[in-house]
């Protein structure tokens, strides 16, 4: 059996579905060829950036590291921007490029670039392929682990030699949490990405005091419930339950708060603890954390945290003034988010891009599970939110899957909806547009600089849409989504609607939020 048949065979039994990238004519190609006798489907993207952003996705969704495959060179610079953002937002994969073999001659320099340099950034890091492994499993680990992250296996003939293997994570010692929170009056939670990943959303359901999310693990407290305070991002103002409740604690416990899952990292008015399960300083230092115990202290914490009861009406209040102001007032994103949230009745996945719309998107959405909100938390990264969406609704159609993206954020990965339209995907993909780009022209205005590079001169992509030979609408008004909401059904494949909205109060939709 020849490596790449080998590989083949280990992907497969991994428990991977799909894999996302472009192949070249060598060792990629005979590595699709190996994985056509696995029910492992091939997606062929337009742009390599695409298919580690769907491999990252399918990956943060599943748990199980998605995969994806690029040429030497060009295609793995093609890769970069996926690798940033799943680094970025700690999704994890395995990316699967063709390289040269370490000693290969200066002579072969065609395609030839400094693979370890590129990457160095945006993974964890690298191995090649080699007879006696690292094989795809340990590969596939090491992307899994804390804290999660793409990994590039270099396929180089196979004429390297064993290297090492993962290195392992350093573990906090313990600390007795339990000790603070039956101290405290009024503990606080700020849950993370984390929380998700080691599956502790009943856990926290079943408390009766505020928990708030990160926004990368929004949905991770059922958002329905009376305790869920919404996000957490640091940069909240007065209306945000974030500026009103927090206050109010006696002690925050973060589980597995980290400063790179929010905007403004500074420690607390009062003590903090958290859980984390690696070392990391940095982490304890910006928020002042008092403790830090792993997660093998989940159980104790909870339970220490499922005696403590207080704060559910004053998340209540501060929800219903925070929605007073974004649903009262004319017909801009919240409400937008609101219709759709009911049409669906909450079953309904929102992938978000960057934008004043997503800020105001992240405060009003309600989220019931984790798995059903998705954005570039940490990074903010523009224009991710359509091949994030297309992963999400290949990895699960059950369910539609709207996308909401703004005129900065439609552009880069355009292509990739095509996806859609082959693959009959229950997605819509909603813009949200202004003529601006409204997030940075606020800065424009205030210190009076120029508008020129943030004004978007035709922001329709109606026709473009209609040429991908899908249904496309444009709506002006709450009445008229509603309707083409209500008009479409999951298995007609996918929509698009766009949704102009004015530019003015648009721009200051966001007083008093952020
Ligand atoms: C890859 C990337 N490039 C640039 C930015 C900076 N940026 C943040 S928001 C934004 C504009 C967003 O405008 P738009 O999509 O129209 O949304 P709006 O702010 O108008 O709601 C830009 C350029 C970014 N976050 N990511």
């Amino acid at each position: 059996m020849s490596d790449l048949e080998r590989l083949a065979r280990e992907i497969y039994g991994f428990g991977i579905t799909d894999v996302f990238g472009i192949p070249g004519s060598g060792q990629t190609l005979e590595l699709l060829d190996c994985l056509e006798q696995y029910p492992v489907k091939f997606h062929l993207t337009h742009f390599e950036g695409a298919a580690a952003i769907m491999a990252g996705v399918a990956g943060r969704l599943s748990g199980r590291p998605g995969v994806a495959v690029s040429i030497k060179g060009p295609g793995l610079a093609n890769m970069i921007p996926g690798l940033a953002l799943c680094y970025l937002e700690r999704f994890p994969l395995v990316a699967i490029a063709e390289a040269y073999h370490a000693q290969a001659p200066p002579s072969q320099a065609h395609k030839r670039m400094n693979h370890a340099a590129l990457v160095e950034a945006v993974t964890k890091g690298r191995r090649y392929l080699a007879e006696r492994g690292p094989g795809f499993t340990e590969m596939a680990e090491w992307a899994a682990a804390e804290i999660p992250g793409p990994v590039l296996l270099e396929l180089a003939g196979g004429k390297t030699e064993r290297e090492c293997g993962v290195p392992p994570a350093t573990c906090p010692a313990g600390a007795d949490l339990v000790k603070y929170i039956s101290q405290a009056k009024r503990p606080l939670v700020i849950a993370g990405t984390l929380a998700l990943r080691y599956g502790w959303p009943d856990q926290l359901n079943r408390l009766s005091i505020p928990v708030f999310s990160t926004v990368a693990a929004k949905g991770v407290v059922n958002e329905h419930l009376p305790h869920a305070a919404g996000v957490y991002t640091g940069a909240g103002l007065e209306l945000t339950p974030e500026k009103n409740v927090l206050p109010m604690a006696d002690l925050i416990v973060g589980i597995g708060l980290h400063p790179n899952e929010v905007l403004a990292a500074r420690p607390f008015h009062c003590p903090a603890v958290n859980i984390y399960p690696v070392d990391d300083p940095g982490c304890a230092a910006a928020f002042n954390f008092a403790a830090t115990a792993p997660p093998r202290e989940a159980a104790a914490v909870f339970d220490a945290l499922a005696r403590q009861s207080w704060g559910l009406e004053a998340v209540q209040a501060s929800r219903h003034k925070l929605e007073e102001k974004l649903l009262g007032g004319p017909f801009l994103p919240a409400r937008a988010f609101r219709i759709i949230e009911d049409a669906f009745q909450g079953a309904v996945r929102l992938v978000l891009d960057t934008g004043n719309f997503c800020t105001v998107g992240e405060h009003v959405w309600r989220s019931s599970r984790g798995d059903r909100f998705l954005c570039s938390g940490q990074g903010r990264y523009m224009g991710v939110s359509l091949p994030m969406g297309l992963a999400a609704s290949l990895y699960d159609r059950q369910i539609p899957t709207v996308v909401v993206t703004g005129d900065g954020g439609i552009g880069p990965f355009l292509a990739e909806m095509k996806i859609a339209v082959q693959n009959r995907l229950p997605l819509i993909l909603i813009l949200m547009t202004d003529g601006y780009f409204a997030s940075i022209r606020g800065r424009a205005l205030q210190d009076r600089l120029t508008e020129k590079p943030l004004t978007i001169a035709a922001p329709s992509w109606l026709s473009v849409m209609e040429g991908f030979r899908l249904r496309a609408e444009r709506v002006k008004t709450a009445e008229a989504l509603h309707r083409v909401l209500a008009e479409w059904n999951i298995n007609e494949g996918p929509m698009y609607i766009e949704i102009p909205f004015p530019a003015t109060p648009y721009q200051w939709m966001l007083r008093g939020i952020r």
